[in-house]
């Protein structure tokens, strides 16, 4: 028994665009998908009840923070991340590959993993791919992710291609060690920065490897959008049909648009719920700041487009009052309506699929948001 299973429904008549269905341990899921972002077992400032209005179900974890803070143990003995945060639903859990990178102080990288020093208390710590997948096996997500090294994207050939190399050795190792293939989905990860040969390597050498999945790492880390695009569309005739593809932090909505376009199906991004509580809305329209002095007597919903229960109920002139008294619930209602916007997108991305129109679904949506074609 395979942990889950993808079934590819239609396919955009004129982009690479897939509408599909993701079945896994806890629910059924129509691609493409944007997953909430929950680091600390918590989607930063909802409860539980909150994340399923909006959200499809699908929500990400992270090892490192996890396994640092409590503890993967304590997370295992509430029955893992699901028990802990009391979330009934569909989880995915990043490797900690990429937080190695970002968030810690002096790593060392070697054939064995990362060395690196405790973000918080400034122990030293060594990571794995087995310590990784151990750790992930305990957190018990539905989706886990192989140990990677993603490279700063402009870094050069040879630096990509020996770390390349070694990720895909800690692929093999991660699968090797993995104790639930049957109840969590181990995905491969795509490498190889810039470089179409090493992408292409990559995507190659992990299909030998054989995952039920395959994410793509190393984008939206500070190439342009051009750059990061040329890389999708690269990728788009390289991935396997018939299993999922995620790309990793990606979730602005000109980059979901496009990466839908390039066959992907899955994605998670900070992006929504970090501006939302520094106070930026995303709307039918664009971006709204809501701190703005324009919107002090603005008795509007922040988008008038928008059915959730923030717009239905609250003025952008009261979420103002409340950012600029520094009230917590200011932070809750944008972060809330962000993401319900962003679930209210896929869903319509997802129709427009169906009925291949997403060209023209894109090309509106532009307009109106980017002020652009
Ligand atoms: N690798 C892993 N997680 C990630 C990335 C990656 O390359 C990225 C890059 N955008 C985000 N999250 N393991
Ligand atoms: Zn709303």
């Amino acid at each position: 028994m395979m942990a889950i299973k993808y079934e590819l429904i239609h396919e955009d008549k004129s982009t690479g665009a897939r509408y599909g269905v993701l079945h896994t341990p806890h629910g059924r899921f129509e691609t493409p998908i944007f997953m909430p972002v929950g680091t600390q077992a918590t989607v930063k400032t909802l409860e539980p009840s909150e994340i399923e209005e909006v959200s499809d179900g699908l929500i990400l974890g992270n090892t490192y923070h996890l396994w640092l803070q409590p503890g993967d143990d304590i997370v295992k003995e509430h029955g893992g991340i699901r028990g802990f945060m009391a979330w009934d639903h569909a989880l995915l859990t990043d490797s900690g590959g990429y937080q190695v990178f970002s968030l810690s102080e002096m790593r060392k990288i070697d054939e064995e993993g990362v060395t690196f020093r405790h973000h918080l208390n400034g122990s030293i710590l060594k990571m794995s791919p087995e310590k990784s997948i151990e750790v992930q096996n305990n957190l018990g997500a539905d989706i886990i992710m192989s140990f990677d090294e993603c490279p700063p994207f402009h870094a050069d050939y040879k630096y990509h291609k020996e770390s390349l190399d070694r990720t895909l050795r800690w692929a093999q190792r991660g699968k090797n060690a993995h104790k639930n293939p049957e109840s969590q989905a181990l995905f491969g990860i795509v490498q190889g920065g810039p470089f179409k040969d090493l992408r292409k390597y990559s995507i190659d050498e992990l299909k030998k490897i054989d995952f039920p999945g395959y994410s793509i790492g190393g984008l939206s880390v500070g190439e342009t959008k051009e750059e990061m695009y040329e890389v999708l569309e690269f990728l788009k005739d390289h991935m396997p049909k018939d299993k999922p593809r995620y790309l990793m932090g990606v979730g602005s909505p000109d980059d979901l648009i496009i990466g839908v376009i390039n066959g992907i199906d899955m994605f998670d991004c900070v992006l929504p719920t970090r501006i939302a509580r520094h106070g930026t809305a995303m709307t039918s329209v664009g971006k709204v700041v809501i701190k703005n002095k324009t919107y002090e007597r603005d008795l509007s919903p922040l988008d008038e487009n928008c059915k959730c229960k923030v717009c239905t109920t609250y003025t952008k002139s009261y979420i103002r009052h409340l950012f600029k008294s520094k009230e917590f619930l200011g932070q809750r209602l944008v972060t809330y309506h962000n993401l319900y916007f962003l679930k209210n997108l896929m869903k319509e991305v997802r129709q427009a699929i169906q009925e291949d129109r997403l060209l023209s679904f894109k090309n509106e949506f532009f307009e109106k948001y980017y002020k652009k074609k």
